[in-house]
């Protein structure tokens, strides 16, 4: 899973997403990134990102039910695409799955392309991610230690 953050308690909003996730399976925590914005309208605030793996026996359709209940949880409101969010989690990668639907894809058909993504998952499971990710990557990221 892909989480981030960019309006109010930053940290806080992830911290309580991982405490919920911890409810539903295991949980790895990536070191967490400040990231640039990418995408959306200009002058947006840095997101603070991670990537968490859950070992968990939901399905696909679950899983995604989760996480929108988290972004709800934690105040999210649907206002401009790709806009500030208090919020996000995505789903990247399921071990053995594809799905092609029109409102789920796993594996994440962009996550190659974005940094705040790579970053935490290539300290999370470098397995995962190929060799010349970096080049192809966008958006600046810094590290910003551990939840
Ligand atoms: C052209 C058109 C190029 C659109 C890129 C990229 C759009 C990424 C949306 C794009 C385009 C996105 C985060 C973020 C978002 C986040 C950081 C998105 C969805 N979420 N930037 N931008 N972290 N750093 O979690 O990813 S909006
Ligand atoms: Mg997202
Ligand atoms: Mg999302």
């Amino acid at each position: 899973l892909g989480l981030g953050s960019n309006l109010g308690d930053r940290r806080r909003h992830l911290r309580d997403a991982v405490e919920n996730l911890a409810a539903m399976g295991a949980v790895r925590v990536s070191p967490a990134y400040e990231t640039e914005p990418v995408g959306g309208p200009p002058g947006q605030e840095l997101h603070l990102n991670i990537v968490v793996e859950l070992t968990t026996d939901l399905t696909a359709r679950q899983l995604l039910g989760v996480c929108h209940r988290l972004e709800t949880a934690a105040g999210r409101v649907r206002a401009e695409r790709w806009g500030p969010r208090s919020l996000d989690v995505d789903i990247l990668l399921i071990e053995g799955l594809e799905v092609d639907d029109p409102d789920l894809q796993v594996p994440h058909p962009r996550m190659q392309e974005r940094r705040f993504v790579m970053a935490p998952l290539a300290d999370l499971a470098p397995e995962l991610v190929p060799p010349d990710w970096e080049d192809r990557a966008q958006g600046r990221v810094n590290p910003a230690g551990s939840l």
